[in-house]
């Protein structure tokens, strides 16, 4: 346990070491489910996690959990709070449960989360649950190639009609909704049966609506079900679709970095970077003939690139 969570402190950190620890282990990795939970801040991801986690040990599985929540960049607070939430598993060494931040990684995002859920992998956790708010780009990214996705919204908040329309209604493999203690669930329910008619793909099946009460532990055993159904169904529910989506994010994102890494360190280093900026600002070139030499400094085999591949 401590191993794995210093080898994903490693991992988010982005140290050199961290490359060779990923490699090394990568042969072994895909075997984890990797179950996706988005929604609003509020809706409850956490504490539906937390009663998961619960019914997969009924199971006998060891589950690791990684939380991610950007309001925790600010605060703290969220950080503080989803481990709270997930306070009844703190002494269970099956259940591995990490909170991370979600800016400041070199690569973003969805690079250290694929990156940390390798390490739970090969760690022997399955499945690995992912906790994300549903709004902005990078969460979006993080849950989208997820081996399934479940889209949690709540009754009465008008927005939740809003944040399916911008992106999460394609992702989502099945929706729960929660707090169905509170009045509004049956609308809800309605509304989004309607919108998934509009919304109906030949090519996947429309995603099935389950209510749950997570602070009641309702409807919690019934979403586990629901989530291996999903999997199992023809086509594995997309998996290997999904897998290798979530394969080719992957290799572009490491890519991006690395020529990034290598500008940086070759033909950007020391002064050269601040020349070119200036060069810029001041109209002497323009950011893509900047940016085009740079290139052709990395690729085309001139002096930098050749000392770099020594
Ligand atoms: N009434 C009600 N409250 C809930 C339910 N599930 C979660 N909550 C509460 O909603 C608040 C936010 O829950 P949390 O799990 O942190 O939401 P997250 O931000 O989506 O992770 C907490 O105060 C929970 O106790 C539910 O099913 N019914
Ligand atoms: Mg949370």
């Amino acid at each position: 346990v401590r191993a794995l969570a210093r080898g994903i402190s490693q991992v988010e950190e982005g140290v050199p070491q961290a490359i060779a620890l990923l490699q090394s282990i990568f042969p072994r990795t895909g075997n984890a489910t990797v179950v996706g939970l988005t929604g609003s801040p509020g809706s409850g991801k956490s504490t539906l996690v937390d009663r998961l986690i619960a019914t997969y040990r009924e199971q006998g599985h060891r589950v690791g959990v990684v939380a991610v929540d950007p309001s925790s960049a600010f605060s703290g607070g969220a950080i503080l709070g989803d481990r709270v939430r997930m306070q009844s598993h703190a002494t269970d060494a099956d259940v591995f449960i990490r909170s991370m931040a979600t800016r400041g990684f070199l690569g973003g995002l969805a690079r250290a989360t694929n990156d940390s859920i390798d390490l739970m992998d090969v760690a022997g956790y399955d499945p690995i649950l992912v906790e994300t708010v549903g709004v902005g780009q990078d969460e979006v990214e993080v849950v989208k190639t997820a081996d399934v996705v479940v889209v949690v919204l709540v009754p009465g908040m008008g927005d939740d009609i809003q944040a399916i329309k911008a992106g999460i209604l394609e992702i989502a493999d099945l929706f729960v909704i929660n707090k169905a203690d509170r009045p509004g669930a049956d609308r809800l329910e309605a509304e989004l049966q309607y919108m998934l008619a509009l919304a109906e793909n030949p090519e996947r099946p429309r995603p099935r609506i389950l209510t749950t009460v997570a602070t009641e532990n309702r409807g919690v055993t019934e979403l586990r079900d629901e989530i291996q159904t999903h999997l199992q169904s023809p086509g594995g529910g997309q998996r290997e679709a999904r897998r290798r989506e979530r394969a080719r994010a992957r290799l572009l994102t490491v890519l991006s970095d690395r020529l990034m890494e290598r500008a940086l360190r070759g033909p950007l280093a020391g002064e050269a970077l601040d020349e070119l900026v200036e060069e810029i600002a001041s109209r002497n070139t323009d950011p893509y003939s900047a940016a085009e030499r740079i290139l052709d400094q990395l690729l085309g085999g001139g002096p930098t690139a050749r000392t770099e591949d020594t």
